[in-house]
């Protein structure tokens, strides 16, 4: 049987940005969302865990994906220089991310 190609990864809020981590979400420009959709991004979820303030990313890819070239595109740099006051991120303002690895699928 064939299995969908999934990515987990994990990103840490600031305290104090629950609520306006999930308005800019809620307001994410529809051409970053168009994007994520053209690299092959099928489904795309992030929750919260209250209590570390861990963001837990898990997307859904096509085969053909390529949300490698993400990283390299204007208005994704862009949306993330939005979010940097807010997350945990590198010298370059992306987000600091923790793969996670499958362990389990039903
Ligand atoms: C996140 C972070 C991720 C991005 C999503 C849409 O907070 O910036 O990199 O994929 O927003």
């Amino acid at each position: 049987m064939d299995q969908d190609l999934v990515k987990a990864f994990r990103m840490q809020l600031k305290p104090g940005f629950e609520a306006e981590y999930k308005k800019r979400h809620d307001e994410i420009w529809p051409e970053l969302s168009q994007l994520l959709i053209e690299a092959g991004i099928k489904e795309y979820y992030i929750f919260l865990d209250e209590e570390t303030l861990a963001l837990f990313a898990f997307q859904k890819l096509g085969s053909n994906e390529q949300t490698a070239g993400l990283a390299g595109l204007p208005i994704m740099k862009k949306w993330w220089d939005h979010m940097a006051d807010i997350m945990e991120v590198n010298a370059d303002n992306s987000p600091v991310a923790v793969s996670c690895p499958e362990v389990f699928r039903l």
